[in-house]
Parts: structure tokens; sequence; C-alpha cells
């Protein structure tokens, strides 16, 4: 082979591989192109979907104003099921190219888990009536109610500021391996999860977290919304069902306008002073906290909002809390007992069905 030949074959190997370095090149750009325009499409239709639940929020917060200045204009701060137009739900509805269903639920009508502890001095102290209560609410709840005791146990160590097991089967930062106890108020009633015997089963039975809160330590139970379970585990140390039972008996005919004229009938009023008083601190007929949960599906998916809500009688109406939630069950139902009679199953968006 001559010189001139072995150059054009040299030429010929280096033309073959720029060749296919810009084929190379070419494939790589048109994949990334099109990898940046799916991301692209699937950030607008997450975003398009976000705008319409921020829209329903900000209608369900109308609605929550609107009703405090009802209230306050008629002189008499309530908040209830049956009369108060917040508590519904709305079905999927369709809007502009998505659906979006929605519901309004009372935060201060649920189990307060920070109630295990009181604040004095600079420290948490452990209320035992109150995690005694707790327990009577898990038992009902649990799946399996002989996990009550240990779960509110571990609970009240876990608020509680001391570093000491303080009940049998409590759990401080020794029992956790992998983690160091709260000791402080929580943030939300999930961090029940970290308990060291919490397990996914114990959630089984829906709708679990439907009863629990977390919220300040001195925030009341509203007795115009708390479904049967809460009330029944809050009275279980003093009047127990017949309590129960006066309020429910009080609330179908309206709404209770005064903890204090409840307090003055039997059961209540064979209580002792300090007992009618703790009920008196403990208990109310309005709230301030509320949760908003939207669904808002489009042809490109389905997303969920859950908005929480501070709506001071005497202050401005705010977000304290924003979450973008999983699809892993229907929307948590408004508590106006006749739209879930209506309809057993709250409206929910499955996803990749039509709603009807
Ligand atoms: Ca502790
Ligand atoms: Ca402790």
């Amino acid at each position: 082979m001559s010189g001139h030949q072995r150059q054009r074959g040299a030429a010929l190997v280096i033309v073959l591989m720029m060749f296919a370095i810009v084929v190379t090149l070419s494939v790589e750009v048109l994949y990334r192109q099109d990898h940046f325009r799916t991301r692209t499409a699937n950030l607008l239709s997450w975003d398009e979907r976000y705008q319409y639940a921020m829209a329903a929020e900000a209608l369900a917060i109308r609605a929550l104003i609107d009703d405090l200045e009802n209230d306050q204009q008629s002189g008499t701060l309530t908040d209830d099921c049956v009369s108060d137009r917040w508590a519904v739900n709305l079905p999927p509805t369709p809007y502009e190219s998505a659906f979006l269903s929605a519901s309004v639920q009372d935060l201060q009508g649920r189990f307060n888990i920070n109630w295990l502890i009181r604040a004095e001095a600079d420290e948490f102290v452990r209320d035992p009536e109150a995690r005694l209560q707790l327990e009577q609410l898990l038992a009902r709840v649990l799946p399996q109610p002989n996990r009550a005791a240990v779960l509110s146990m571990e609970l009240a160590d876990w608020l509680d500021s001391n570093n000491l097991v303080d009940d049998v089967d409590g759990a401080e930062d020794a029992e956790y391996r992998y983690q160091r106890t709260a000791n402080t108020p929580v943030l939300h009633e999930s961090e029940m999860r970290a308990l060291r015997s919490f397990t996914l089963e114990d959630t089984g039975a829906d709708p679990f977290w439907g009863f629990f809160t977390a919220l300040p330590l001195g925030t009341r139970l509203n007795i115009n919304t708390a479904p049967e379970p809460v009330l029944s585990a809050v009275f279980s140390d003093t009047v127990a069902e017949p309590g129960v039972q006066l309020v429910m008996q009080l609330r179908e005919e309206g709404a209770i306008e005064s903890v204090d004229a409840v307090l003055a009938q039997a059961p209540f009023s064979a209580l002792t002073a300090d007992q009618r008083s703790a009920l008196s601190n403990r208990l109310d007929v309005r709230s301030d906290y509320f949760q908003v949960m939207v669904d808002v599906r489009t042809d490109q998916g389905l997303t969920r909002l859950a908005t929480r809500i501070v709506r001071p009688a005497d202050g401005e109406t705010a977000v304290f809390s924003r979450q973008l939630v999983p699809v892993l069950a229907p929307l948590e139902p408004a508590c106006n007992p006749l739209y879930n009679q209506a309809d057993n199953t709250t409206p929910v968006i499955e996803s990749g069905v039509e709603p009807e």
C-alpha cells in the first residue's frame, strides 16, 4: 500500500468517526429535547392543577370568613355540622379543563394529641387523664384494640420533656435505635407514625387519621363537630356515655351555643366543681382551626392539596400549612351528616375514571 493510499484510508476512518459522533450527538440532542418537552408539559400540567387547587382553597377560606362574619353579626359564635355552609362537600365538578372536588373539616372536632402534656414552668409535663382518654379512643379506632395502651404510653413519653419512661410500656430515647423523642408538642398528628410500636396496620380502620389532630396545647374540643368516639373518649373519666348522649341529643336540635349551659345539665351537673372547670377549659362550641382538602384531576393527572387554616374570632384568617398529599383514600368527609348520609361514599375523583 502506498503512502497516498494509507492517508486516504486514515481520512476515511476520521470521516466515519466524525459521522458516528455527529449521529450520536444528534440522537442525544433529540432525546434530551424530548425529555425536556415531556418534563415541561408535566410541570405545566402539575402547575395548572395546583393553581386550580389554590383557587378552590381560596373559595373555602372565603366561606369560613363569611361564616364567622355572619356569626359575629348574629352575636352567636358557633361552628356546627348542620347549619354551617363550610361543612359540606363539593362533589366532582367540571371547571375549564379540570374536575374539582373538595371538603372542609373542623380540626377542633378531633382529639388533639398535644393534650397529653401541659406546659409547667419551662417543661412539658404529662397529663395522665388525657393519656387515658387517648387510650380509650385508640381502643375504639385501632384494628387491634389491645395496642391502645402501649401506643398512648409511647406518645406520652414522646411528648413529655423528661427522658424517663413513666409508664410500663412507654419509650424514651434509649428505646429508639435510630431517632430521638420529640419531648415537645408536635405539629402534625402523623408524628404518631414515629412511635416505636406504631405500624401501618394500626391505621387500617378508615378514617383513622380523621379522629386525631395536633394543635397548640390549650386548643379546645368543639362539641358541635366532634364525632361520637372522640366525645366518648374525652368524657370517659367523668360523665361517660350519659354525657355523650346528652351532647348528641342537643346537637340534633341545632348548634349548641354555650358550653356552660351544657355543663349545668345532668349528668354534668353532678360532677365536682374541679371536674366541671376542667371540662369548661377543654370544651368549646366554635373552632379556630380547619382543613380544606381539594382533589383536582385533568387528563394529565391527579393532585390533592390539604391546607390547614387558622381563623381566630379576633384576628386574621391565615393558612398555616399546605401539603400535597398522596391520593391513597377518598377525601376526608365533611362533617355535615346529611351530606354523608345521602351518599355514603364521599365524592372522590378516581384516578383515570371519569366522574359521573
Ligand atoms: Ca419524653
Ligand atoms: Ca417520659
